[in-house]
């Protein structure tokens, strides 16, 4: 392939014996071009210099064009290579990418596993934080317990609140006002006047006032200050209006089968724990039911079984209720006549 022009493959000259001598002498050859693999025959047959012959143009060396050969074949099949290489690549992967599935299917499957991850956070979350303290209000406990009522502020824990100090004149800071060796609280439940020593009686006192409902026969005592109005002509129910929103009410209730107060109770609320359910005697020898909240008191007497007399506290705040003593001391002051 490097043979110059004119030459045959045998390196016998156009210009052999047979020629005619007339013939013109062919044109001085080209210069030799330059053989940038010289450096590599080194180990080729070298030609005498002092030989004295017009020298030839050196006809390239056998051995060298092998290796040129040999070489450049080696590079066109490692470029072929290399472009094979290339061509599979991008063939694998437009392959790759023509035989993906759909780019719903795998969202599917994406969007099932976040949501069953999310799920299963959310649900752990709302059952601990949100379900476990409000079955614990409505199912395992009686709502009673939660919403009992509670005092209000008792500085000198005499028994009645500091409002309840205020409305009846005692010392909020001496629980025993009038030195008379009985706390405040315990003489207003006891009928006793607080105020007064030597054993006074609460009723004899300007601290309250009495009420006689004359329809049903019956009288109790409440704080002066307070306002006693029925709600209607039928005087059925009685409120006992304090200077707060807090009021107590006596209202009437029948009981025709005459039953014992657990039983008509629990016909008006089924679901009440009866273990929540306590039984007193009032200071006038009535039975008495305390609702489980603590602001209700059911009274059944023996001359009128067929009535059930109710009074009931009304606190707009069931941890800050300020007359629950002036509730039991209304409750032990009911009496018929
Ligand atoms: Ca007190
Ligand atoms: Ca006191
Ligand atoms: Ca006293």
């Amino acid at each position: 392939m490097f043979e110059k022009p004119g030459q045959t493959p045998g390196g016998a000259s156009p210009m052999g014996p047979n020629m005619p001598s007339s013939t013109p002498p062919p044109p001085a050859p080209a210069q030799e071009p330059e053989d940038i693999f010289s450096g590599i025959n080194t180990g080729g047959p070298k030609i005498a210099e002092d030989s004295g012959k017009t020298i030839l143009p050196q006809k390239p060396k056998k051995g060298g064009g092998k290796r040129i050969v040999l070489i450049i074949l080696i590079v066109i099949i490692v470029i072929l290579l290399i472009v094979g290489g290339v061509l599979a690549y991008l063939s694998f992967f437009q392959t790759s990418e023509i035989d993906q599935p759909e780019p719903v299917a795998p969202a599917i499957d994406v969007n099932e596993n976040i949501n069953a991850i999310v799920n299963e956070n959310i649900n752990a979350d709302v059952n601990i934080n949100i379900n476990a303290p409000f079955d614990e209000d409505e199912i395992v406990l009686p709502p009673e317990t939660v919403l009992i009522y509670r005092s209000s502020l008792d500085s000198d824990g005499d028994g009645l609140t500091d409002v309840e100090e205020d409305l009846y004149g005692t010392d909020p800071n001496n629980p025993d006002t009038d030195g008379d060796g009985f706390f405040d609280g315990e003489e207003l439940i006891g009928g006793y006047d607080p105020t007064t020593g030597d054993g006074a009686l609460l009723e004899d006192s300007d601290l309250v006032e009495k009420y006689s409902n004359s329809i049903f026969n019956y009288e109790i005592l409440y704080p002066s200050p307070w306002t006693a109005l029925p709600t209607d002509q039928s005087f059925r129910e009685v409120v006992f209006q304090s200077a707060t929103d807090e009021y107590i009410q006596v209202s009437i209730e029948d009981n025709p089968g005459q039953m014992d107060l657990i039983s008509w109770y629990l016909t008006l609320s089924p679901l009440t724990n009866v273990n929540l359910l306590t039984l007193e005697n009032t200071r006038k020898g009535h039975e008495a039911l305390l609702s489980p909240d603590l602001s209700t008191y059911y009274i059944k007497t023996q001359a009128r079984p067929d009535k059930v007399y109710v009074i009931d506290y009304y606190a707009s705040n069931r941890t800050n209720a300020n007359f629950l003593t002036t509730l039991k001391m209304m409750v032990n002051s009911f009496d018929l006549f």
